[in-house]
């Protein structure tokens, strides 16, 4: 079995749990040391450093949220001084100020041993050439991988996202092993091995670690026949520390989280009472071993359920099924909760290539959602009445899933955006 830390990733979880509690007290008592902003929120909810003997604790301390950060921009919840920082990132947030993170060496070395886990657990070893394609700079996803590539003695090869002729090249010339990007950049790369006529045979590549954005199983396999290569999901924010927080083993049956270091629980999004366990809801984390950011019960936005049921790979780590979108991009439609990937879904169990984009507007104080689809190769067709066909077959298999109506527009192949980073799927005229 490929590990990286078997001895934690596979240890007993009353190992885990002596770690844990250890790591939250040392944690809570610094953050309320160090940071007046924890200090006043925990004087606040009447808990004290005191009051906390174990993990089991968690529930009592309060909930963080995005705003926190962006009231104390850039360095206000820093628990440390400038001068034992070594690295600053924020996060790609489109909306208000960026959240700003930062980093100790040790919570560098942290990421990296997560992220190394990750490359691992998708079957790489020192051995192999790490092709990342994850923007490199304020977002977290290229120095992160790029680091984990390293800790585990790969080769990393920083290409960065964008030129995607290029990208292709470099895969054929420099004999990249795993390819590292999101999920939509691994398509449309994918799709230029096709139109540059090259067999993905022909290529090195086997694996590729593929997050930062929702993405369906289905898409999962679209990309594994295009670059005829296995695909792994792996999951992160910058606020807790970048990619690598969780991450797919061999099995592919949910992500397991690095529980060591960051606690995960699931919530009632308007609650924040607990889920049981396979219940869908809002992701929190408490970082218990890093430094710089010693976020508690940070509120990640991201919907998706638990799972402590052992896993076939031998890690004992909990998993978390892939993130089916965020709470802030769901988008309600005449009071129907849709998120994107339920389209994605759809899309590619009709053989649809997952190249779409969802336009929401209110006309009459209706809300009117469209769907334009790109026609893919073997669908393409002249005929009025066979492109309106398919309309309507994806318009009723929406209707279905969805259970509102959206109106389908195919267009033709390629004439969608492409996207290098995160792929923007929505536009809501709505909110302008
Ligand atoms: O996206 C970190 C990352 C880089 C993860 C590379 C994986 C690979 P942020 O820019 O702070 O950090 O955005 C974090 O992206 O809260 C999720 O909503 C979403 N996200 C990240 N990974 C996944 C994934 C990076 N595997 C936000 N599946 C998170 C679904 C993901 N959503």
């Amino acid at each position: 079995m490929p590990y990286y830390q078997p001895e934690i990733e596979c240890a007993s979880r009353d190992y885990l749990h002596a770690i844990q509690s250890a790591r939250l007290i040392k944690m809570v008592d610094t953050a309320y040391n160090k940071v007046p902003f924890y200090k006043r929120k925990l004087d606040e909810a009447g808990v004290s450093p005191k009051d906390i003997h174990s993990i089991d604790d968690v529930s009592k301390l309060p909930f963080t949220v995005k705003d926190d950060l962006r009231d104390n921009y850039p360095y206000g919840l820093f628990a440390v001084e400038p001068s034992e920082l070594v690295r600053i990132h924020a996060s790609s947030g489109t909306t208000g100020k960026q959240t700003v993170v930062g980093y100790t060496a040790n919570d560098i070395d942290i990421w990296s041993q997560c992220a190394a886990r990750a490359i691992s657990a998708a079957g790489g070893t020192k051995d192999d050439f790490i092709h990342v394609s994850y923007g490199y700079g304020l977002f977290t996803g290229g120095l992160g991988l790029h680091y984990g590539a390293e800790k585990l003695g790969a080769t990393a090869i920083p290409v960065s996202s964008g030129n995607t002729k290029r990208q292709v090249q470099i895969l054929q010339d420099f004999g990249s092993d795993f390819l590292c990007c999101t999920p939509s950049y691994a398509m449309f790369i994918g799709e230029t091995v096709r139109d540059m006529g090259i067999d993905p045979k022909s290529l090195k590549l086997r694996g590729g670690i593929f997050g930062a954005e929702p993405w369906t199983d289905n898409m999962r396999r679209e990309i594994e026949k295009l670059l005829d290569i296995k695909a792994y999901d792996i999951y992160g924010l910058s606020e807790i520390t970048g990619p690598g927080v969780s991450y797919d083993c061999e099995y592919q049956n949910g992500l397991h989280i690095c529980e060591d270091y960051f606690y995960p629980e699931v919530v009632d999004p308007d609650t924040g009472e607990p889920m049981p366990d396979g219940e869908y809801g809002e992701l929190v984390f408490t970082c218990i071993g890093k430094e710089a950011l010693p976020l508690i019960r940070y509120r990640t936005r991201d919907i998706c359920a638990l799972n402590r049921e052992p896993c076939r790979c031998g890690r004992t780590f909990i998993r978390m099924t892939k993130p089916r979108g965020r709470s802030d991009d769901m988008l309600i439609i005449r009071g129907v909760n849709v998120f994107p990937s339920q389209v994605e879904h759809v899309l590619l169990e009709l053989h649809m290539d997952p190249n779409y984009l969802i336009i929401v507007d209110r006309v009459n104080n209706l809300d009117s959602m469209e769907v334009q689809v790109e026609m893919n190769q073997n669908l393409f067709s002249d005929t009025v009445r066979d492109i309106e066909n398919t309309e309507k077959r994806i318009e009723s298999a929406l209707q279905s899933t969805l259970n509102v109506h959206a109106r389908v527009r195919l267009v033709e192949p390629g004439t969608l955006p492409r996207s290098e980073g995160k792929a923007k799927r929505v536009i809501d005229n709505r909110r302008i």
